[in-house]
């Protein structure tokens, strides 16, 4: 068998599927989810899926930054269906992909697709553990309660996975919100937040922070949490981001703990070599080499 074989529908260095071993237990299982039918200013999160796997064919298999080789067990099993113009029954859909693949301990690794999808992931997963911690990359909270009347949307997800009951949500790169979502995170003690210049300023206490979590964690990326000069493609840009160094040392840290589920979302470009697409892309690659 060839490996790393130019093959755009599947990530690179992705194994293959008839080698699916199903009794191994520490297996990782990409999903793409293209969905973005709330996106309430620049449209194209429907293409992330494809975009993001194409940008992984231009990385090496040896990772430099970290000097490791990609060698985590994973598959991509291809995009998920959604339906278009309904939120809340993709969001099923995605629970019940996610809940098939748990069936075989793969964690999964979603590429989407608007941010509304995690909350398909979030749903099965705080099923299986009930002290869920959400980590959470973005330059906004997704706390609103509801999004000109919709409750499924991608500026409400937060919102609806809070109301699951997880053990924490912890914020990082915050720089948008609105008086009612400060209001509500004030209201809680499970919230805590590290806005987008406390990252740039005080990176080492943060990872000191994330370094003290004991819980099982899920990672959501929203591509909007970096500077928009690194990614400029999102569905709602907001100037002032991280930089992809601190996203390095973000998932450095956050490898030596026990994620069970991530996603990289809002990559909103349907041009091959984007540099949203690309950045997107090393997230999920440095994760591979990581864990
Ligand atoms: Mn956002």
């Amino acid at each position: 068998m060839l490996f790393n074989t130019y093959e755009p529908w599947k990530f690179a260095f992705s194994k293959d599927l008839s080698d699916l071993n199903l009794a191994e237990k520490d297996s990782w299982g990409i999903i793409g989810i293209p969905f973005d039918s709330t996106t309430s200013y620049h449209p194209g999160a429907r293409f992330g899926p494809i975009v993001v796997r194409e940008a992984s064919y231009g990385f090496e298999c040896f990772n430099t930054t970290f000097n490791k080789k990609v060698n985590a067990n994973f598959y991509d099993f291809g995009d998920s269906n959604v339906i278009p113009g309904n939120c809340k029954k993709t969001i099923d859909i995605v629970e019940s992909n996610i809940n098939e693949l748990r069936e075989y301990y793969i964690k999964p690794i979603l590429i989407g697709g608007e941010h509304s999808v995690s909350l398909g992931a979030i749903n099965c997963l705080k099923k299986y553990y009930d002290d869920l911690t959400i980590v959470h990359l973005d330059a906004h909270r997704d706390l609103a309660d509801d999004l000109i009347g919709e409750k499924y949307s991608h500026g409400t997800i937060m919102r609806r996975v809070h109301e699951l009951g997880i053990d924490s949500l912890i914020q990082i790169g915050i720089r948008s919100s609105s008086s009612l979502e400060e209001k509500f995170v004030c209201s809680c003690d499970n919230i805590k937040t590290f806005k987008s210049n406390q990252v740039k300023r005080h990176i080492d206490n943060i990872l000191y922070y994330l370094s003290q979590i004991e819980t099982p964690i899920y990672l959501t990326i929203d591509m909007d949490v970096f500077d928009f000069s690194i990614a400029p493609n999102v569905g709602n840009p907001i100037p002032s981001g991280i930089s992809i160094e601190d996203m390095e040392h973000i998932l450095e840290c956050l490898s030596l703990k026990n994620i069970v589920g991530m996603d990289v979302v809002e990559t909103s470009t349907n041009q091959l070599g984007d540099i949203t697409a690309v950045s997107a892309s090393k997230i999920i690659y440095d994760f591979l080499s990581l864990i």
